[in-house]
């Protein structure tokens, strides 16, 4: 729908950024931090490892400075698990709790609100080693002790908490490595116990307000075929309402949950684990949006045969193939190019209506107050010899989404903020640092470090604009 004016972006609206603990902290081994699964994974060949990253560790009060320098109330950003707790179950770290301490200290002085992920990817990897991680249902106590431990620590001055990043993400891609479904829907089983229960006891524990955060998309059906509509509402199921009907509602979507029963992939409930789900009352959704998934209907039998490729290693030579691979779920929906939709140089998405039509279903369905905590343009920027950044494609990717956010809050969705990816540079989850996101640029290349400086680019001045006038000036 055209709207004839749009509503103002609200007086206390949350406008800032975003990033993660080990892609922009370094220091992966100081003050006793305890590795991590990505820290002990192989590093992908030509990219950065993660040992220093964006150094944010040692300059949180650099960054944090230039954050305020650019009007924001809000950053997002991750406490790692094995900082406070280096082996996942063992002693505290007080050297880490403290650092997050000094961090969201160092925000509030600035009038920043912090918003704090309390898992993004970064399972101790002692816990990978002792038990294979979240497949064991010891995770689940595991992470919620850890939990705990943040909301005594900081749950009277963090007022918003998030549970897990991208648990859609993390399971969809199998990036726990499970050789079965049925081990896959498992682990993500206990991530939904652990999610559940964390939201509980943050409630008993502090005033703060707590959030799922997965990477949620609106999905198209590419005809108007019947099936592929059908096969857009199931794979809107197993992408989507796997992990906001479970935690809103306190139950699996139910045609998935028959998907799964049919294929030997159902989860086992344990004794507790329905109560501990129907018990959890999120105060908010949060969620990461970077384009549209467009889909069409696959019937089991070709659906498996796409999937045989997955049985072979990933490589230059099988990529595409096996990149259809993980998009197929056999008898439900394969996700496919939409031949409509504009693209970054890096092949993501860039769809704002489908931002708007996002942030509708969510607020139709689950009526509860949406944070975006993950939007972004991650394409390679150059340095010039004058220290600029002419970063236009950011600057446009940036108006366009931040536009469809006033749309939807014109359409009656009550958004509390825009927190896109990222404040400053940081190692991409598996495109090294070149692949950049950032309003501020980092010094560095991929192996070589140099001076790590920050340098403003244009689009800093550009989001310091738009936040001055609460998102009115997008010139
Ligand atoms: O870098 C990631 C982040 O860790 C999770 N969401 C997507 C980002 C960009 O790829």
């Amino acid at each position: 729908m055209e709207h004839l004016h749009l509503k103002p972006f609200p007086k206390d609206f949350l406008w800032g950024a975003s990033s993660s603990a080990y892609q922009c902290e370094g220091a992966w081994d100081e003050d006793g931090k305890g590795p991590s699964v990505q820290d002990m994974a192989p590093v992908i060949p030509g990219t950065s490892d993660w040992k220093v990253t964006s150094d944010h560790y040692h300059r949180f009060k650099e960054d944090i400075a230039l954050m305020a320098e650019m009007g924001f109330n809000e950053f997002r950003f991750s406490i790692a698990w094995p900082r406070i707790i280096p082996d996942g179950d063992g002693a505290v770290n007080p050297k880490g709790v403290e650092h997050y301490h000094e961090v969201i200290d160092e925000c509030l002085k600035y009038g920043i609100q912090p918003v704090v992920t309390l898992y993004h990817f970064d399972l101790p990897y002692a816990l990978q080693e002792k038990y294979g991680g979240w497949i064991s249902r010891q995770c689940i106590d595991d992470f919620v002790r850890y939990c705990e431990v943040c909301f005594k620590e900081y749950g009277h001055k963090v007022k918003y908490f998030l549970t897990i990043n991208e648990q859609n993400m993390m399971t969809m891609f199998n990036m726990g490595g499970y050789s079965s479904d049925k081990d896959r829907y498992q682990a993500n089983h206990h991530m939904l116990v652990a999610m559940a229960k964390a939201t509980s006891r943050c409630h008993e524990l502090c005033p703060a307000w707590i959030a799922p955060a997965p990477n949620i998309t609106c999905v198209y059906p590419l005809t108007s075929a019947p099936m592929d509509n059908l096969a857009a509402m199931d794979y809107d199921q197993l992408r989507n309402r796997l992990y906001l009907d479970t935690i809103v509602f306190g139950k699996y979507p139910e045609a998935f949950w028959v998907y799964l029963e049919q294929r030997g992939c159902a989860p086992e409930f344990a004794p507790g684990d329905a109560e501990a789900l129907s018990n959890a009352h999120p105060d908010f959704i949060a969620f990461n949006y970077y384009g549209a998934s467009t889909v069409k209907y696959v019937s089991q039998t070709e659906g498996e045969k796409a999937r045989e490729v997955l049985k072979a290693p990933r490589n230059e030579a099988n990529m595409k193939e096996f990149m259809t691979g993980m998009m197929t779920e056999p008898g439900l929906a394969v996700g496919v190019d939409n031949p409509l939709q504009d693209r970054t140089s890096y092949g993501m998405g860039i769809d704002p209506v489908g931002l708007r039509i996002t942030l509708r279903q969510l607020w139709e369905r689950y009526q509860l107050p949406l944070l975006i905590t993950e939007n972004g343009c991650g394409v390679p920027d150059t340095l010039n010899e004058d220290g600029t950044i002419h970063d236009d494609y950011r600057i446009d990717y940036l108006r366009v989404h931040i536009q469809a956010c006033q749309e939807a809050i014109t359409d009656g969705v009550r958004l509390m903020g825009y927190s896109p990816w990222s404040a400053f540079d940081l190692v991409s989850t598996h495109q090294g640092i070149t692949k950049r996101y950032g309003m501020i640029y980092i010094n560095r290349d991929e192996h070589d470090l140099k001076d790590l400086k920050r340098i403003r680019k244009d689009s800093f001045y550009w989001y310091q604009k738009c936040i001055q006038s609460n998102g009115e000036d997008l010139a």
